[in-house]
């Protein structure tokens, strides 16, 4: 029996997608219409009652999972294929996907549903000002990681699971919310980060999750929309 992978086009599904194209392994992906909000549908919130995707269903396991990096860290346990480093870098794997999760990505939700953090929409602006300069300063931290290393990747030489949740963080960064957001321009002033980004969006396995999702060309460097996307 095969992973199950629910998903929306360019929501954090794709991060999953993208490491699942990566192992070679079978999965099925079932769509969640997210323009009406079938995210929150009962059925849905029976797999992750925060009403969040992606959920990823492991026959293997005893519940759903959600979470994306708890998903890859799973995905990375299950399959020696690809993204286990090794063991010596565990430590590193740990430090930095918790830090794309707890940080980078939580801060890019602030700025995706600002309407939720603060009760005057007058405020959001200000708001999301606040949240891009500290964006930036994230992927200045990454970047100068990235540069130390021996290879292309985060982790150095050994290319993992933080590279595909890193590159989709950058890619909605320059795309949601719309009308404001970063542009390719803030990002080119990353080197290692754009070589990185270039590294991974000449991948097979980007380019066939990105498709399945209908999305096509430089998806990290100069990302634009998926013909259907409510993120
Ligand atoms: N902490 C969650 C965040 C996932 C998340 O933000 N999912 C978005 C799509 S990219 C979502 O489902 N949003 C719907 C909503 O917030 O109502 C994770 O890492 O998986």
């Amino acid at each position: 029996m095969s992973y199950t992978l629910y998903y929306s086009p360019d929501s954090a599904n794709i991060v999953i997608r993208m490491v699942l194209e990566a192992l070679a392994v079978p999965y099925q992906a079932i769509e969640i219409d997210r323009t009406v909000d079938g995210q929150r549908s009962p059925e849905f919130l029976k797999f992750n009652p925060q009403g969040l995707l992606p959920v990823l269903l492991d026959p293997a396991q005893a519940a759903p999972l959600f979470e994306t990096a708890a998903i890859l860290l799973h995905l990375a346990d299950q399959h020696a294929a690809l993204p286990v480093p090794d063991p010596k870098h565990r430590g590193e794997l740990l430090k930095w996907l918790f830090f794309l999760s707890n940080t980078l990505h939580a801060d890019l939700r602030v700025l995706f549903y600002s309407d939720r953090y603060v009760a005057d929409s007058q405020a959001i602006p200000a708001l999301r000002k606040g949240m891009h300069q500290r964006v930036l300063a994230h992927l200045a931290l990454l970047d100068t990681e990235i540069a130390k290393g021996a290879g292309a990747w985060l982790l150095g030489e050994q290319r993992s699971v933080c590279d595909y949740y890193l590159a989709a963080c950058v890619r909605w960064a320059q795309l949601y919310p719309r009308g404001d957001t970063l542009s390719p321009s803030d990002i080119e002033k990353f080197p290692a980060l754009t070589g990185l980004l270039q590294n991974l969006e000449a991948r097979p396995e980007v380019q066939k999750a990105y498709a399945a999702e209908s999305i096509y060309g430089k998806v990290f460097t100069h990302p634009d929309y998926p013909t259907q996307a409510v993120v």
